[in-house]
């Protein structure tokens, strides 16, 4: 086992699992008749799942038992669908194929849990209408912030070369809803607008739609003049709003069902009409005019300029919340869950309610960039689950402000074997599309289901993996960045401690600009006596986080500069408290490596050695960056280690010196 089938695997069902799906004997209607590309996808899947959880071929021939009705009366969304299961039958129902496919695959999640067919009963539709992965694949080959090698397109060979990989990519995202995907970097560039792309581009929409995979692409916003020959991309100008026009037209007629361009404009150097004295309404607009009704302008909001250096956690709400109203009905404003970017704990985002005439959706970081790369374990469903289920405060919570929009991945597929770079990064793949379909699935379902479909579903075996899964984000938290802490990693790269760094370009760029540490105390003060990034937020939720005694210590130097004897709610004085969070995150991490040890008899060799391979490496890195962090933390404060921790291996020099410059994915 190489974890290239993920958690399509269909293991061979045993004991009463077993039993029951033979005695029920599923028989599919031969697929000739089929000519819906959908449907029929649909109905290969279920034979190839039902034949591997039985272990042989289907009976052929007498009357169908696993049906599938397409175009019943099931009501909602697209890809809605309802399944009843009894001893003389299994009915798949839906109105419309997508429905049928995910309805399916469904059906094959309930089996391999070990669901009896008789017993499965369900009534599902989508919580919100996009289910996007962003890919950072760059032309080259190279991924940005990947950590599983190359990219998993071959622009090089397409469209000559279909590689299966994207039939099984196509698989794996419908298994759990995602309905769309942005093949290239938000960095973007504007090959992808050109006359040779679009044939690339046309094989793999044609690819993908059977799956209701649609294809999007990142828009370079100044593409009018890098590849255009205009002297301008300002929105506004006539030509510039013409040459997007054509472009939409030219890319419509090759794929009707094109999704739309996503952009990142204005942001770290990236061309938009700001450059032109416009805004981002302006920008969108006449991109969304151009696409029209054939599909969505997904505009991006992580943007802060170096010009403003008040905080840059503040920037994205200034910028766009004052436009609320002014973007078409076509666009829609893409916001990463923090205000800051894809920390491993950050409040939820303040645009998140404050924009109620804009359709806006939620960015979340599947690669983990700054969790420890593929390397450290960290399910991040948690966190995912932590902010849609974040009370705005403005009239519900972040899933119910994203439900008419979606939500965004940013994928971690490579060209591993094993597609993430780890085994366990998978289950965050699986997670981002169980949670766009149904944001109020728990983490510890969402765990449970991928447990069993990729490693074993013996329960002693998820009675044990699962809490470990649960735990594993907050381990990350603690021996990173814990108590509120953000932004400490290495510079580029954003791999290992480096809190010390201090001397970069732009203050925001530097790890001290947000722990802004010194002998008297530790934290950035977001109140109004400092940045009042705090008045971003509703009154309501300002006031949880407006007391540094009171409120959840999770984010206490998120909002509050304090001194290191603050006394926390634990009793303990912040130093103490620091202290003993780092020390908690590498113990989970030794918690974690002796579950997994135990684990063993589940698990195939193969698959084993390789978590245990990775588990170590965290282990080892859990550690680093707590002392090297201590080391820092000891040489800004001058104060001893409470009583029974132990110091740092190295001295603070040795960790300042450490480089690596074959750190992947920048
Ligand atoms: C940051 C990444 C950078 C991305 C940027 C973005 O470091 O590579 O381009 O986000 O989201 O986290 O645009």
């Amino acid at each position: 086992e190489d974890g290239y089938a993920l958690w399509l695997r269909y293991a061979p069902l045993e004991g009463q699992a077993k039993a029951a799906l033979e005695r029920f004997d599923p028989r599919l209607a031969p697929v000739s008749a089929i000519s819906d590309p959908t449907i029929l996808v649909a109905m290969q899947e279920l034979d190839r799942g039902l034949s591997s959880l039985l272990e042989r071929p289907l009976a052929a021939g007498g009357d169908a038992n696993v049906t599938l009705d397409c175009t019943s009366d099931v009501t909602g969304p697209e890809g809605s669908y309802r399944i009843t299961g009894a001893a003389s039958g299994i009915a798949i129902m839906a109105a419309d194929p997508r429905g049928c496919l995910y309805g399916s695959h469904a059906l094959l999640r309930e089996l391999s849990l070990g669901t009896a067919p008789g017993r499965i009963s369900l009534d599902q539709a989508p919580a919100m209408p996009l289910r996007l992965l962003n890919h950072w694949d760059n032309p080259d080959g190279s991924v940005e912030r990947g950590y599983a090698g190359r990219s998993i397109f071959d622009w090089w060979h397409m469209p000559g070369r279909s590689d299966p990989r994207m039939i099984d990519y196509a698989r794996a995202n419908a298994s759990i809803g995602i309905n769309g995907s942005v093949v290239n970097n938000v960095n973007a560039s504007p090959l992808f607008l050109t006359p040779r792309y679009l044939p690339k581009l046309v094989a793999l929409a044609d690819a993908w739609r059977p799956y209701g995979i649609r294809l999007y692409i990142s828009a370079r916003f100044s593409a009018p003049r890098d590849i255009g020959g205009l002297g301008t991309a300002d929105p506004l100008d006539p030509q510039v709003r013409a040459w997007w026009q054509a472009k939409a037209d030219e890319i419509y007629a090759a794929i009707p069902d094109f999704g739309g361009f996503l952009v990142k404009a204005n942001s770290e150097g990236q061309p938009g009409p700001q450059d032109y004295g416009r805004t981002h309404a302006d920008g969108a607009n006449m991109l969304a005019g151009a696409v029209g009704d054939r599909g969505t302008i997904i505009w991006r909001a992580f943007v802060y300029s170096a010009e403003d250096e008040t905080d840059r956690a503040k920037q994205a709400y200034e910028e766009f919340v004052p436009l609320d109203g002014e973007f078409a009905p076509n666009v829609i404003v893409q916001v990463k869950n923090g205000a800051i970017d894809f920390q491993p704990r950050e409040p939820f985002h303040p645009m998140f309610g404050a924009m109620p005439d804009t359709r806006l959706m939620l960015e979340v970081q599947l690669t983990k960039e700054y969790l420890g790369f593929a390397s450290h374990l960290a399910f991040l469903a948690p966190m995912w689950e932590e902010v849609l289920d974040s009370d705005t405060g403005r009239g519900g919570n972040v899933a119910q402000v994203v439900a008419p929009a979606g939500m965004a991945g940013v994928a971690n597929t490579g060209s591993d074997r094993n597609w993430t770079g780890s085994d366990f990064d998978q289950a965050n793949w699986y997670a981002f599309g169980r949670l766009a379909w149904d944001p109020t699935l728990s983490s510890k379902t969402i765990a449970r289901e991928w447990a069993a479909q990729t490693f074993s579903r013996d329960p002693a075996f998820l009675a044990a993996s699962v809490p470990m899964m649960l735990d594993s984000r907050e381990a990350v938290v603690d021996y990173m960045t814990p108590l509120g802490l953000a932004h400490l990693m290495g510079t580029g790269h954003h791999y290992g401690p480096a809190p010390w760094v201090c001397d970069l370009g732009r203050p925001d760029w530097n790890p001290c600009y947000y722990h802004r540490a010194d002998k008297g105390g530790i934290g950035f003060d977001r109140t109004a006596g400092g940045s009042n990034a705090l008045a971003q937020y509703a009154p309501d939720i300002a006031a949880q986080w407006s007391d540094p005694a009171a409120m959840n210590q999770d984010y206490l130097l998120w909002f509050h500069h304090v001194p290191w004897d603050f006394r926390t709610r634990s009793g303990r004085g912040l130093w103490e408290e620091l202290v003993a969070r780092y020390d908690r995150g590498v113990a989970k991490v030794d918690d974690m490596q002796t579950t997994w040890q135990s684990l063993s008899p589940y698990v195939d060799p193969q698959r084993f050695r390789a978590v245990s391979e990775m588990l170590a490496i965290q282990r080892q890195e859990a550690q680093w960056w707590r002392d090297a962090s201590l080391a820092y933390w000891q040489h800004v404060n001058g104060l001893p280690l409470p009583a029974g921790a132990a110091p740092p291996a190295r001295d603070l020099k040795a960790y300042q010196a450490l480089e690596f410059p074959e750190a992947p994915g920048e």
